[in-house]
């Protein structure tokens, strides 16, 4: 039996087939747990669970979800170190982030319960006498959640939270890489007295349960994030069945660092996120869009970092970035320095795969860097979700910003100078869902909508009060007082 299971209607549960799966640490090798490995039969027997759960979590006052919410945050709070430890031995990531993940996730909670006592509509006046018009949010029913495992907790929360306040019941499926961490936040959920079948948890692949979920009739909504892709894909079976479709995929995210930058933030803001959880947020910088007039010696004082920089174990205070999520992730990684090398891009540090004493172990890649990286180049255009940066010198601020739109992508991107005349026009001519000035391209905050433009989002956005708009349907409310029939457009 496994040792990790679904949870279903409030019972931990084996999958129906009996079949497990293993994940282990990717710094280490060390197994993580046996999680049991779902199929069509268990998203069924989850849809069932929530879609009879949602019949009365629907009309439980939302002020009464927002508290189980708190108390869902106050366990979040006090689990935080435990919780980003085994984050950290599951996916990787160094600990400070896996901690900042959490808390991401607290903030998200807290967030989302006060929404309990708020959830706004509108009224306005009637072109009528004697009648009242008003508009009010309704949840949609049951929510497929898809979650991946670069923020297993804070991703979770993003769609778990706003989903729960609006009434809504949900099967999530998150990924296969961070099972274990899914388990604990359920955990707490049925800790904090969420009712039995109001968040069911399904543990398997995309194949198996990802897609029976997508497909199932009573799913009324799936939140996504992951690859494009799977994302796409998803769109166009959740199109055939008429099913609301929120996604969040990939980025090839730019920092433009202009002549009269500080270079010295710049070169801070940048490592920061093209190496911060070595590479693999969906807001990493891959790009850096550097002004001819500083781009060499910019380059150079990246480089000096980069190699400086330590690999190792997550746990370990010592270690500056950990290792990539797996095997087969670390050489698709790795190929991709290939592909800069033979497109002509001038590797300037890194490049390997780093393997020596205990790093054998794990999964890990050195911090990579390439310069004099041509626009088109398939370094500068897709995503490689891990720390390999691509410097693409340019001549002008115009040319820097039709560089960084020069993608398929649009989550985010930054620009480094001192002159206001230049930050405003970035702000005002790059188009994506997320801009910095000044700062790097990771560490969006919970209270503003998160998502991109182009072929990164469907035009939904997470987080903020926008996720609201993901979760719930409007509906307006004519009350027609005056006891007589009044026809509106007629007898105005
Ligand atoms: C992601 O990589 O999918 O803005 C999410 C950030 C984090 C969230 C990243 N707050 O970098």
């Amino acid at each position: 039996m496994a040792e990790f299971k679904n949870h279903i209607a409030g019972e931990w549960v084996d999958s129906a087939s009996g079949a497990e799966f293993e994940r282990h640490n990717p710094a280490t090798g060390e197994l993580i747990g046996t999680f049991t490995k779902s199929n069509q039969r268990d998203v069924d027997a989850a849809v069932k669970s929530a879609a009879d759960a949602f019949k009365t979590w629907r009309l439980y006052p939302a002020p009464k979800r927002g508290e189980i919410l708190y108390r869902v945050g106050q366990l979040l709070m006090e689990r935080k170190e435990e919780l980003a430890r085994q984050m950290t031995e599951e996916m990787g990531k160094v600990l400070a982030e896996s901690r900042g993940d959490v808390q991401e996730g607290i903030d998200m909670t807290f967030y989302m319960a006060g929404e309990g006592r708020r959830l706004w509509g509108q009224t306005t006046p009637s072109e009528l006498p004697n009648k009242w018009n008003m508009s009010v949010r309704k949840p949609l029913g049951v929510v497929g959640m898809i979650t991946p495992w670069n923020f297993p907790t804070a991703i979770p929360t993003w769609k778990m939270m706003p989903a729960l306040i609006a009434g809504n019941t949900i099967v999530w499926k998150p990924a296969s890489y961070t099972p274990r961490q899914a388990v604990r936040l359920v955990e707490i959920l049925e800790e904090a007295g969420l009712p039995a079948g109001v968040v069911n948890l399904v543990l398997g692949g995309g194949e198996d349960v990802g897609d029976a979920l997508v497909k199932h009739p009573d799913v009324a909504l799936i939140s996504f994030t992951g690859s494009t892709e799977t994302g796409t894909q998803t769109s166009v079976e959740a199109a055939r069945l008429g099913k609301r479709v929120s996604l969040e995929m990939g980025g090839k995210n730019a920092v433009i660092v202009m002549d009269d930058a500080d270079i010295d933030l710049a070169v801070d803001g940048i490592l920061w996120s093209a190496f911060g959880t070595s590479g693999q947020r969906c807001t990493a910088a891959s790009r850096v869009v550097a002004h001819g007039r500083v781009a060499d010696d910019l380059v150079h004082a990246l480089a000096q970092r980069a190699s400086g920089m330590r690999l190792g174990s997550g746990l370990e205070d010592t270690t500056d970035v950990g290792p990539v999520v797996s095997r087969s992730q670390l050489e698709r990684v790795h190929s991709y320095v290939g592909v800069g090398r033979d497109e002509g891009a001038v590797l300037v540090t890194g490049g390997d795969i780093a393997a020596d004493g205990a790093l054998s172990k794990g999964h890990f890649h050195q911090p990579t860097i390439f310069h004099n990286v041509k626009p088109q180049m398939r370094i500068a255009q897709e995503e490689i979700f891990g720390p390999v940066m691509a410097v693409i010198p340019v001549t002008t601020l115009d040319e820097a910003i039709e560089v960084v739109n020069g993608v398929q992508y649009g989550l985010s991107a930054s620009i480094f100078t001192r002159d206001v005349n230049k930050a405003f026009r970035a702000m005002q001519d790059i188009y994506t869902g997320i801009l910095y000035v000044n700062a790097g391209t990771i560490g969006a905050e919970i209270q503003l909508p998160f998502g991109g433009t182009k072929a990164t989002g469907n035009g939904h956005r997470e987080a903020g009060t926008a996720a609201l708009d993901i979760f719930t349907e409007w509906q307006s409310i004519y009350v027609d007082y005056s006891g007589t029939l009044q026809r509106a457009q007629i007898d105005t």
